[in-house]
């Protein structure tokens, strides 16, 4: 099955922030899984580079908005590197081959009536680039978000016609109830539409930075409509010479944060009817990361955690799995480097590198460095049996949150595991060599299990206990408990978490 999983695409007036590392990783979890299902994935994430925060911010700068957003897409390049994302392509909206599809997509909804000349007025936050309706301004005319001051402007713009979709986004919503997850925002996005669409702005007069608008050359686009066009023009040239919107289009998820959710849950649909093009299957809303002062982390607040900063201190997978673990996806969670540290010492380093380490530790003292070929334990056997199918089910969900504590429950178990069955007191009497054996083939099986199952999340230190323990295979098939130990060699294991 083909499988197209998309992030929003970071705007770079500034640097990334945990707030996107998050976003990047949760993505990547998912598209890993469905990749170690054997699914044909594609995997996009990227830049959104044109509209006036960035115009603003490269003016402050003394400096051309090209040359900032070369230097900062740059930047989120590098991030998305060292998080170890598995994107298959980075797109930046400053291609010109995005830029270029733009123009044609929604050249085809001009064509099709959906647009139309007029004057626009309202509130407009310059950071959201974004209109704001009278009902989401807080008071003193502040952007909800940013808690900034919005400006009046009123403007010569093109309209898109969005209200004349009413009908068919009521439709989508009524045949569709998982086409927005969790619930709630699926509930949030139906009452927005419920309250009657409104037109908006298709295209900004006074800005230049931006797709011109191939009708009128002295318009660009609104920023929004050609960066919610990346999840479809990058099909179109990520792989020159492959047809992907065949193999891939439409999207099977798009991953986004809340505060982007009318763009993606209303215009999005609408858009793509507009330009006749098929509508994604799900989009899937995640919570923000709150900073210390328990408000949303935002350059513009000031209070965001550097990600390059826990990634020195704590490593990739210590992130990915903090991140993953401590802000159950869909809801906002605060984040700070003391709880980093304390999920580090008690649950990587302890809980699961120990069980490495003791484990592989144990196998080469009592059995020669060898698993056991023997028969596994049968009650350990039945609390693994279910493990994969239940993983897979609350990641079809997109829940990678409850997936990883399933996983981690049985992280858990193992450790209880040794602690009743104490090889080392079976090793000293030497009476019990069977029950020995047993259960240090039962334990390598269960740790093997897991590390499977962890391999989304925790892509390298995964891949490093899996070959000490003699079966580097990760795909998903092989997360199945085996009714006997592997017999495999296990190889000596530094530390995968080691103490800080
Ligand atoms: O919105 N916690 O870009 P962006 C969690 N360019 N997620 C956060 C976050 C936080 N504190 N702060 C931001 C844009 N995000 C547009 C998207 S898509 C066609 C265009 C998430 O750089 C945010 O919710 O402001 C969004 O999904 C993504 O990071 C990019 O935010």
């Amino acid at each position: 099955m083909s499988f197209y999983i998309t992030t929003a695409i970071d705007y770079v007036n500034a640097q990334p922030h945990l707030g996107h590392a998050y976003e990047k990783i949760s993505t990547d979890v998912l598209a890993r899984h469905m990749r170690q299902r054997g699914e044909d994935v594609f995997f996009l994430t990227g830049t959104d580079e044109h509209g006036e925060p960035i115009a603003d911010a490269a003016r402050e700068e003394g400096i051309e908005p090209r040359e900032l957003a070369d230097r900062n897409a740059g930047r989120f390049k590098d991030l998305v590197e060292r998080l170890d994302v598995s994107n298959d392509f980075f797109i930046r909206t400053t291609d010109p081959q995005h830029e270029a599809v733009v123009q044609e997509v929604l050249g085809r909804v001009h064509d099709n009536g959906h647009v139309y000349k007029g004057i626009y007025e309202g509130w407009y936050c310059p950071r959201c680039a974004d209109f704001k309706v009278e009902n989401e301004i807080l008071e003193g005319n502040l952007c909800p978000i940013h808690e900034i001051p919005l400006t009046r402007e009123s403007e010569e713009n093109w309209f898109f016609r969005l209200s004349s979709f009413q009908r068919d986004l009521e439709r989508l919503y009524a045949e569709q109830p998982d086409f927005v997850m969790p619930r709630h925002h699926y509930n949030e996005a139906r009452s927005f539409i419920n309250s009657g669409l409104q037109d908006v702005s298709l295209s900004r007069a006074k800005l230049s930075w931006g797709v011109r608008v191939p009708w009128d050359p002295d318009h660009v686009f609104y920023v929004w409509f050609d960066a919610l066009l990346n999840y479809y023009t990058a099909l179109t040239y990520a792989r020159p010479g492959e047809d992907l919107l065949a193999r891939f289009w439409p999207a099977t998820y798009h991953v986004i944060g809340k505060d982007i959710l009318k763009f993606h849950a209303v215009f999005w649909p609408a858009l793509l009817i507009a330009a006749e093009l098929e509508l994604p299957q799900h989009v899937f809303v995640h919570g923000f990361l709150l900073g210390a002062d328990g408000r949303k982390m935002s350059k513009s607040l000031g209070n965001v955690l550097d990600p390059l900063e826990v990634l020195e201190q704590f490593g990739t997978d210590a992130l990915r799995f903090y991140l993953m673990r401590d802000v159950p996806f869909g809801a906002d969670g605060a984040v700070g480097i003391d709880a980093v540290r304390t999920r580090y010492e008690t649950e990587l380093a302890n809980e699961y590198g120990n069980l490495a380490s003791r484990t592989i530790a144990m196998i080469g003292r009592y059995t020669d460095g060898h698993i056991p070929d023997v028969a596994t334990d049968a009650t350990l056997a039945l609390e693994f049996d279910v493990l994969p199918a239940e993983v897979a089910t609350v990641l079809d969900r997109a829940d990678p949150t409850r997936a990883l504590d399933l996983i981690w429950n049985r992280v858990r178990r193992l450790n209880r595991y040794v602690e009743e069955r104490a090889p080392w007191e079976l090793a000293r009497s030497g009476a019990d060599a069977d029950r020995l054996r047993e259960t240090l083939a039962s334990l390598a099986e269960g740790l093997r299990v897991v590390t499977v199952l962890l391999h989304p999340y925790m892509p390298h230190s995964t891949e490093r206990l899996l070959g000490a323990l003699g079966s580097p295979e990760a795909e998903f098939r092989h997360a199945l408990f085996a009714e006997h130990g592997s017999g495999a060699r296990v190889e000596p294991l530094e530390p995968l978490f080691p103490k800080q």
